[in-house]
């Protein structure tokens, strides 16, 4: 199990630049790669310099911002998007070639034994250019790639002792946790070389890919803030700290909490999204208690329904009132945050009159402020 000597790689500058409504300019990369490497992110991923000039331009700049994080860019497996790479002094190198079926025939045109053949070609160049850059080789499409080409690939390249890293990628979000536990732990039994996990969320499971990748040995996991990326994205950062979070805090103390709500709120801006209500801890509704049984608990003590701190977000827990689903509780602790001390046939009453007028409209916060003053009156009267 990696959950103690993990590394997030957040690829939002470049998985998360193929988001439909994400293109983000020089400052904002900036603003974006130090806002990351604030929280404690200790790779960021950047678009290829072969995507255009000013991505080119970009990686010298975010590189030249001098932060603690690693700037990897993401590049084909081809002698010129390595000299191009390399050029603007990135610290590593993420290689990437396709060995599903579909990718062989339609992207690059290779076999397996022409990918294992050019992939050594351009990591041996690679070394000879950059001895000390870091390196990482991934096979795109791993989980619809027949697992016996992917092993050969692999333990091919491990046999030549040129990378770092291998990575693996769910590229279509199809993978299942139960695989990508069964081909990470194969990697690391077969080649003893650190292992990344890349997995989109098409249908649904790109944290739990990602926490059974960990389990499994993985070292590295990829996400983007808001999971934003092709189509409905990857592992969301927010999301794959929740999980953690959940298994053990120690796991995730090592990153700077309590700007996580910043970091999402700043893509959202900068993509011209709202973040999502149902977002991993910085949704609106993330830390809303409704139910009446469920404010009495909370109140009472928020660990019986609450398994992760809003305060460890710098964020705050609400206690929903003004709906049928409430109860006296919930309202007892309003009135003494009020410093109304009513008894509680008085606090039933005022229960009742919510419960009763919020079959028709859930009531605002400062009409049952109203209610419980008023209550409070006639108590003194
Ligand atoms: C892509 C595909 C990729 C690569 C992932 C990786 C994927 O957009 O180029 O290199 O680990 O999902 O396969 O993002
Ligand atoms: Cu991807």
């Amino acid at each position: 199990m990696a959950f103690d000597r993990y590394h997030i790689i957040d690829s939002t500058l470049r998985e998360g630049e193929q988001f439909s409504t994400a293109t983000f300019t020089t400052a904002q990369k900036l603003e974006i790669a130090g806002l990351l490497d604030d929280f404690g992110i200790e790779m960021l991923e950047m678009t290829s310099p072969c995507a255009s000039p000013q991505s080119t331009a970009d990686i010298r700049a975010v590189v030249g911002a001098g932060l603690n994080a690693r700037i990897l860019t993401h590049i084909r497996c081809l002698r010129d998007d390595v000299q191009r790479a390399l050029e603007t002094g990135v610290h590593g190198l993420d290689i990437v070639i396709g060995t599903s079926p579909q990718l062989m025939q339609h992207s690059h045109g290779r076999d397996i034994r022409q990918i294992i053949d050019l992939a050594a070609d351009v990591l041996g160049f690679v070394r000879e250019q950059a001895p000390d850059i870091i390196l990482r080789f991934s096979t795109e499409d791993t989980f619809r790639s027949r697992e016996a080409d992917v092993l050969r690939v692999y333990l091919g390249i491990a046999e030549l002792n040129l990378v770092d890293r291998f990575g693996v990628a769910d590229t279509v979000g199809v993978a299942l946790p139960q695989q990508v536990y069964g081909m990470v732990s194969q990697l690391v039994r077969l080649t003893g070389v650190d292992v990344e996990f890349h997995g989109h969320d098409d249908s649904g499971c790109a944290i739990a890919n990602a926490t059974a990748a960990l389990e499994a040995g993985a070292t590295h996991i990829d996400t983007t803030v808001l999971g934003i990326g092709e189509r409905n994205g990857i592992t969301p950062l927010g999301g794959l700290i929740a999980r953690l979070y959940t298994l053990d805090k120690a796991y995730v103390t090592k990153y700077r909490l309590a700007l996580l709500p910043q970091v999402d709120r700043l893509i959202a801006d900068l993509c011209d999204i709202e973040i999502p209500f149902r977002n991993y801890i910085t949704g609106t509704s993330a830390f809303i208690h409704k139910a009446g049984i469920h404010a009495k608990a909370v109140l009472a003590d928020p660990s019986t329904y609450e398994v992760i701190q809003p305060q460890d977000f710098g964020l705050e827990r609400q206690v929903s009132i003004g709906h049928r689903l409430t109860g006296w509780n919930a309202v007892q602790a309003r009135a003494l945050q009020l410093g109304l001390e009513l008894d509680i046939p008085t606090l039933k009453t005022v229960t009742a009159s919510i419960k009763q007028q919020a079959d028709t409209t859930p009531l605002t916060l400062s009409q049952i402020d109203g209610l419980l003053m008023e209550a409070a009156t006639q108590c003194v009267q």
